[in-house]
């Protein structure tokens, strides 16, 4: 071989190698991409497992929040577009506002809410979870598409001969349960007590008595959002957890020092009401109102960033399946200042709540002025004394909620 060749060779050898790197330069950002695409969604997964263990008996199964999963009311939602970076659900995700959610949630997870029932789960502050399984966690709320997977081991464990037993019970139903049925039989109630609470399949139901004699528990049956339902043998039969006690205030996490609680400052019974919602609080759990009058609402939304919205509801249940609305205003982004004319109402208590945030809530008291201010009180005409505490007129008939809805 002469040396013309072998240098030919190399050359081309040379050539070669540089075209394939370059090729392959082009072609691996997409592979970058998918790998890390493959390995976000692996995280979530993982996170949604780790939601199941630890999350599940304050912020319900999917994420949906304390209240509709009539777990630990103050829980919130966290299946929530703002948690992903989107304003609305289902909107554009902004990649600033997304980064930002994910450090709220890293150090909410790691350091906990001091003064809250949200506890402290990073190592370092004395909580179980490392840095790792913490941002699993966070990627579950950020990315938002793991709920389903958790919910899914909340409800079958881990896959495959599940090690952790979540709810697994060591008892069988004895008889089929019919939707009326409140005395359930079982195999054996000695794991059992009031206060407990059982899963079948779908529905909740809550152990107001248990009978060791006879192996039967008695339930209040289709507990928050649940319905009561005909169940057969083979029905999946779980203990949910029952929410725990919010832990004591210990001191400072991250930073964090207890808030000051919020306090109810009754307004004189008025016509005239103002909110503010604050640190994803209300400063007011109680308005005071008029009765048979037009009334009006300030709110005032200091939470920079943050969606509000101030609805009035004929009950809690109205809340929660949304149909005892009565008057609302739009949900916007603080700060801001919103205002609502709303009206007459009758006497009675109304239910109220932030529709993003339904565990800011509170109650409309509408009664007339009390004894403590007998010159609102129009005189009595017919002179015949009637027994009424506190000097408060007896509750106008007239006037259903229903009938009192806002335009
Ligand atoms: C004992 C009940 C309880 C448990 C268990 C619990 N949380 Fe919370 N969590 C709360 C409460 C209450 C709040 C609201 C705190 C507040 O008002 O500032 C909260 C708030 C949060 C927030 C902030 C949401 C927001 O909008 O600012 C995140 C994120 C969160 N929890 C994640 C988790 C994760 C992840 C777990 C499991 C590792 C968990 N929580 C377990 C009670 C709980
Ligand atoms: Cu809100």
């Amino acid at each position: 071989m002469n040396t013309s060749k072998q240098i030919m060779i190399i050359v081309s050898l040379l050539f070669l190698s540089l075209i394939a790197t370059g090729a392959y330069t082009m072609w691996d950002p997409n592979r970058a991409e998918e790998a890390k695409e493959r390995q976000i969604e692996t995280a979530v997964w993982r996170g949604a497992f780790l939601f199941s263990q630890n999350c599940i008996a304050c912020h319900g199964d999917a994420g949906e929040g304390g209240q509709r999963s009539n777990r630990l009311r103050e829980a919130p939602p966290l299946n929530r577009p703002d948690l992903q970076g989107r304003e609305t659900e289902g909107g554009e995700v902004s990649e600033p506002a997304k980064d930002a959610a994910f450090d709220t949630v890293f150090n909410t997870i790691n350091c906990g809410r001091v003064g809250k029932a949200m506890p402290t789960w990073g190592l370092d502050h004395g909580g179980v979870l490392n840095a790792e399984q913490i941002r699993q966690l966070t990627l579950l709320i950020t990315e938002g598409t793991g709920w389903e997977d958790s919910e899914h081991f909340a409800i079958e464990g881990f896959p495959e001969g599940d090690v952790h037993g979540y709810g697994e019970v060591p008892f069988e139903l004895e008889e089929p349960i019919a939707e009326a049925d409140t005395e359930i039989a079982l195999s054996d109630v000695s794991t059992l007590a009031v206060g407990e609470r059982l899963q079948f399949a779908e529905e909740l139901a809550l152990i107001t008595a248990v009978d060791p004699e006879a192996n039967t528990v008695t339930v209040e049956r289709g507990l928050g959002t649940t319905a009561a339902a005909d169940h057969p043998l083979d029905v999946d039969l779980l203990k949910p957890p029952v929410p725990p006690d919010p832990p004591p205030v210990t001191g400072a996490a991250c930073g964090q020092f207890p808030q000051e609680v919020a306090t109810a400052v009754p307004d004189p019974p008025g016509v005239d009401l103002t909110i503010t919602s604050s640190g994803l609080a209300w400063n007011k759990t109680e308005l005071y109102a008029l009765p048979d009058v037009p009334l009006t609402l300030t709110h005032q939304n200091e939470d920079a960033g943050q969606q509000h919205n101030w609805a009035l509801y004929g009950t809690e249940e109205g809340a929660i399946t949304g149909e005892g609305l009565i008057a609302a205003t739009e949900i916007e982004v603080g700060p801001g200042e919103q205002f609502l004319n709303f009206g007459p109402l009758a006497v009675g208590e109304y239910y109220y709540q932030c529709d993003v945030h339904p565990q800011m809530n509170g109650f409309v008291i509408v009664a007339p002025p009390s004894a403590d201010a007998p010159a609102a009180v129009p005189p009595a005409t017919d002179g015949e004394a009637t027994a009424v505490p506190d000097g408060a007129a007896p509750p106008a008939e007239e006037a259903p909620a229903e009938e009192a809805t806002a335009p």
